[in-house]
């Protein structure tokens, strides 16, 4: 875990950064460099014992669990294919929702190619959430690792089908892609190291009771 009596944050650029800066807000923690302008990786805060790393997003559950950082941000997506060991996650922090789901090219037959003991060849960076979803099927999956544009693979006749996360829909549709099925909800949690709960008990409750009470409410 990070030394002394020092919190260290780890979170990722874009989407978890942003939407993280509010529950850092009514924690009391501004953080005091713009990591779209600044070439830093760590980030100073207005507390002087509280800093942000930052690192890619699937990176943000081992720096957490080695004890590189003492909390994060992450995607249950990244979660789930990190595996979550040795991660204590005390909160759905609501933010960041999207959803995981298949999706083939619009003049693909999915019913008929996901028919009982069929083979499907799947393109994803969620392997493990595939491979799960598609043995439940029934479905004998030829997976293909890819670490992004998944988009490309059915247009381009690497897969019949992907495995991506979805938001709006807009970036299926500017492709010609339909989804098809709805894999999970997804939604950022906050991750703490189990080591630093115990012997940083005293700053990271006061940080995590904070978060959770300016969760954004369940709009639905
Ligand atoms: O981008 P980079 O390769 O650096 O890393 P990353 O993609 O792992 O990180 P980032 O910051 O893009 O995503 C971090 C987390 O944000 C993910 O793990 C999700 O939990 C969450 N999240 C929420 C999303 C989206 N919404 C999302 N829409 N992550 C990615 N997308 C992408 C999606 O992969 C697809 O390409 O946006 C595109 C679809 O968006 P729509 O709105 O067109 O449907
Ligand atoms: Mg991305």
């Amino acid at each position: 875990m990070s030394s002394s009596n020092m919190i260290t944050l780890a979170l990722s650029k874009g989407r978890i950064f942003d939407e993280t800066l509010p529950l850092l807000a009514a924690a009391g923690i501004e953080v005091l460099e713009d990591p779209e302008k600044s070439r830093k990786l760590i980030l100073p805060t207005n507390q002087p014992n509280v800093r942000v790393v930052l690192v890619r997003a699937t990176d943000v559950p081992t720096y957490v669990e080695y004890g590189g950082a003492d909390i994060g941000v992450t995607g249950k997506d990244t979660l789930i294919e990190h595996g979550g060991q040795g991660l204590y996650q005390p909160l759905d922090l609501r933010i960041a929702k999207c959803r995981v789901s298949v999706a083939v090219r619009n003049d693909f037959d999915y019913a008929q190619a996901v028919k009982q003991g069929s083979r499907l060849k799947v393109a994803t960076k969620y392997t493990g959430i595939a491979r799960d979803f598609f043995a439940s099927k029934g479905v004998h999956v030829d997976m293909v690792k890819l670490y992004g544009s998944m988009e490309l693979a059915p247009l381009t006749g690497l897969a019949d089908a992907i495995v991506d996360l979805v938001s709006t829909g807009n970036t299926l549709k500017a492709n010609n892609l339909i989804e098809v099925e709805r894999i999970m909800d997804i939604s950022s949690y906050l991750v703490v190291n189990q080591a630093a709960l115990k012997l940083k008990q005293a700053p990271l409750r006061r940080i995590i009771d904070a978060f959770a009470s300016a969760i954004p409410a369940e709009k639905n």
